[in-house]
């Protein structure tokens, strides 16, 4: 298996699943500059990571990745073993994926919506609107050390969704479970060994 990455973005999430599930991988760093080349293009039509191989099967899109990857290795249980829990594990995938990383894309991405003019103005939004999924992931969180009461994918993309929050100097003290589920989830094995081999650990 491989997968295409950039350093500390979504792909990270695969990333730490792929040492999760224990699966044999190569990752395989992809420069920003190279996104949109046509050598990338012809594996991620969008230009974007992440992306994995696996034989003759080529896959982008995080959530397609990691429901993959948790499907073929059952014995992790990283996605659920009956259909209310599998369930419950999209309904937080998606809101990671679809709500909190599309908010994250405006503050990183910003250029690709608005001038110079509004950028305060849309970080404004952006950030009240984020205010609201960490609300809602917040009270989640109480009393559970993962977002369904065990690990599963959708922890790995949050983890990696909170930390650009540290990248962006966003404040996130008002909501004291996902800095509590940050901290012990960077503690974790697959989470340590990915970041390092990103190099950043
Ligand atoms: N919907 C895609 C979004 C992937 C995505 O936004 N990837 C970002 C990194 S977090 C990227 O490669 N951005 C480069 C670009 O779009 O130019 C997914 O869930 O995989």
């Amino acid at each position: 298996m491989k997968l295409y990455y950039l350093q500390g973005a979504c792909s990270l999430a695969v990333h730490i699943v792929l040492e999760w599930v224990g699966a044999d991988y190569q990752a395989h760093s992809v420069a920003r500059d190279e996104l949109k080349s046509p050598e990338f293009l012809a594996l991620s039509p969008s230009g974007a990571v992440p992306v994995l191989q696996d034989d003759a099967l080529l896959l982008t899109q995080s959530t397609a990745i990691l429901q993959y990857l948790a499907e073929i290795h059952p014995e992790a249980n990283l996605l659920g073993s009956d259909a209310i829990s599998r369930a419950e594990t999209r309904r937080w995938l998606g809101l990671v994926n679809s709500d909190v990383h599309r908010v994250f894309g405006l503050f990183f991405g910003w250029q690709k919506y608005v001038g110079e003019a509004c950028k305060d103005e849309l970080f404004v939004g952006a950030q009240r609107q984020l205010n609201q999924y960490l609300s809602i992931l917040n009270q989640q969180l109480q009393g559970k050390d993962y977002l369904t009461g065990t690990r599963s994918i959708a922890d790995a993309y949050l983890w990696v969704t909170l930390n650009w929050s540290f990248i962006l100097n966003l404040d996130i003290s008002a909501y004291p479970e996902l800095v509590r589920f940050h901290q012990q989830l960077a503690q974790d094995p697959g989470v340590q060994a990915a970041l390092k081999q990103e190099g950043l650990a």
